[in-house]
């Protein structure tokens, strides 16, 4: 049968709009926010206005986790879907660290992309890039667009790290051939050059530890390098320089689009642009979320500019829980009055109680998701498998199996339930918690510094070994009950020792 151009193309017309259209998925990964950092999680000396109004008019999850309790663990499984203590060297990457996901590897980008979407990430990056390690000069290879990024504009590690330049796709930007970048650990033979150390009294913001190296923009860093004086940039101008690049990515989108932007605010050194210098009675850390605020503000404007926010499902979470003082003199601790960084939460950034890994989690989508509040167990490590499920795109026999498809619950569906249990990591995974209903089971195989902690009652010293907690009973996890509940401990020690054992396939 011979069909005419035109049944031709309205048959047609009919078949594309009977397909959902693709929403666009704008993931937020803060830096270092806690549970309790937003206003509507109780937030106090900072307001959120549009991360609130977010929440508001999204889903708002009260039991998100990061599946670390520092930055890079949870960005590596963010990206892989797998647990980051399935590899070795995924805890906090050093300056001069290589790309720590192997290319080819499953990633959250990668799979969009099949699924018909562009990719970016814009803000931090702290997966290490290049192999062995980056040619700072040359092309940072293995690195975002080795993984599934179509663009990437990125600060290396972390703002405390050296080096203070921004690297755009494979190359540092703006870098000048005749002045390039040198890193090195220690101080080379012969080079002369002030540290946070030898020119202390000169600083603008002094550190409390570490953080004594290089100086860049009147504040020490972790390293030393030198170079590429053109480069760098100043602290306070990178939120502002990452909106200009997430505008002009957006603008020039003709189909559906993957951006992550991982936002720097509020790690250490805060130094948020001057126009939000009073912007909290908090000092720089909280000045930093109010920063943060405004980037939220500032993409669903452009969103809305561009015709896209209806169209567009914004999810916003954190990279681990938070922590007061992190290494600089910032008056965190001093200005914190009656704020809870971690909500209702005991510990924070480091540890694996609860206030550090349970993070604001919000998931917004006009139109389609119903607004309210969620209590399904979620973690950012299941966003490769719910966003493959978005895009229609099937997971690659065992790729990403630490990802649990938490769609229904993203999206708010009847009967939709998160997962069964998490297992959640420190840094170097010393010290894992499985979760599993109102159970959890602490597996600590070190003795644990405890300067970092930030808990609503002070933390009684825990053992090495095991620790059990009822959360429903105990939120605060004061009590270990592992002695009254063998039955439990074993269930749960069985489960980890299970997921412990899973190799990749
Ligand atoms: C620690 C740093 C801390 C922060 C952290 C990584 C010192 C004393 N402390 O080693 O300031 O940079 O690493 O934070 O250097 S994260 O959020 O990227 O995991
Ligand atoms: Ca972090």
């Amino acid at each position: 049968m011979r069909c005419s151009p035109i049944i031709l193309s309205f048959l047609l017309s009919i078949s594309i709009e009977a397909q959902p259209a693709k929403p666009n998925i704008v993931l937020i990964m803060a830096d270092d926010l806690g549970y309790g950092d937003i206003g509507v999680q109780g937030a106090k000396g900072v307001k959120t206005p549009r991360i609130d109004a977010l929440a508001m008019a999204g889903r708002r999850f009260t039991q998100a986790h990061s599946s670390a309790s520092t930055c890079t663990p949870t960005r590596f499984s963010l990206l892989t879907g797998r647990y980051a203590l399935r590899q070795k060297g995924t805890g906090v990457a050093p300056p001069d660290g290589p790309c720590l996901i192997a290319p080819g590897t499953v990633t959250l980008p990668s799979l969009l992309k099949q699924g018909g979407y562009a990719t970016a990430v814009i803000g931090k990056w702290h997966l290490g890039l290049g192999s062995p390690r980056p040619d700072w000069s040359g092309e940072l290879k293995p690195g975002p667009l080795e993984l599934g990024f179509d663009h990437a504009f990125l600060l290396p590690t972390t703002n405390d790290r050296v080096p203070q330049v921004l690297v755009l796709d494979r190359r540092v930007q703006h870098l000048d051939p005749a002045d390039p970048l040198w890193l090195a650990e220690r101080l080379p033979a012969g080079q002369q050059q002030p540290t946070g150390l030898t020119a202390r009294a000169s600083l603008k913001m002094d550190w409390s530890h570490g953080h004594n190296q290089t100086i860049h923009n009147g504040v020490s860093r972790i390293g030393f390098y030198g170079g590429a004086s053109k480069a760098r940039f100043r602290d306070e101008d990178l939120a502002d320089q990452w909106m200009q690049r997430c505008e002009s990515w957006i603008a020039a989108q003709r189909g559906p689009f993957f951006l992550l932007f991982a936002s720097h605010d509020l790690h250490v050194p805060r130094l948020p642009h001057e126009r939000f210098k009073a912007a909290s009675t908090l000092g720089p850390r909280g000045n930093s979320i109010a920063q943060l605020d405004w980037c939220v503000g500032r993409l669903q404007e452009i969103l809305q500019h561009r015709g896209q926010q209806a169209n567009t499902l914004i999810l916003l979470c954190s990279d681990n829980g938070p922590v007061l003082d992190d290494g600089y003199r910032d008056d965190a601790v001093q200005r914190n009055g009656g704020h809870r960084p971690a909500g209702p939460f005991s510990g924070g950034k480091y540890t694996v109680w609860e206030g550090g890994t349970r993070t604001p989690f919000i998931a917004h989508w006009p139109g389609r998701i119903k607004p309210g509040v969620s209590d399904a167990l979620i973690c950012t490590i299941d966003l490769p498998a719910s966003m493959a499920a978005l895009a229609g795109v099937p997971l690659p026999k065992g790729a990403c199996s630490d990802s649990v498809n938490v769609l229904s619950a993203l999206l708010g569906e009847p009967q939709a339930h998160g997962r069964d249990h998490l297992l959640t990591q420190d840094n170097n995974g010393n010290t894992l918690a499985l979760r599993k209903g109102r159970w959890k089971l602490i597996r600590r195989k070190a003795a644990f510094k405890t300067q970092a902690v930030i808990s609503p009652v002070p933390l009684p010293d825990q053992p090495i070994g095991l620790i059990l907690h009822d959360l429903i009973a105990d939120p605060t996890e004061q009590q270990n009950l592992a002695t009254q509940n063998p039955e439990v401990v074993r269930e749960l020690s069985t489960l980890m020792d299970q997921i412990l054992r899973e190799q990749e396939p």
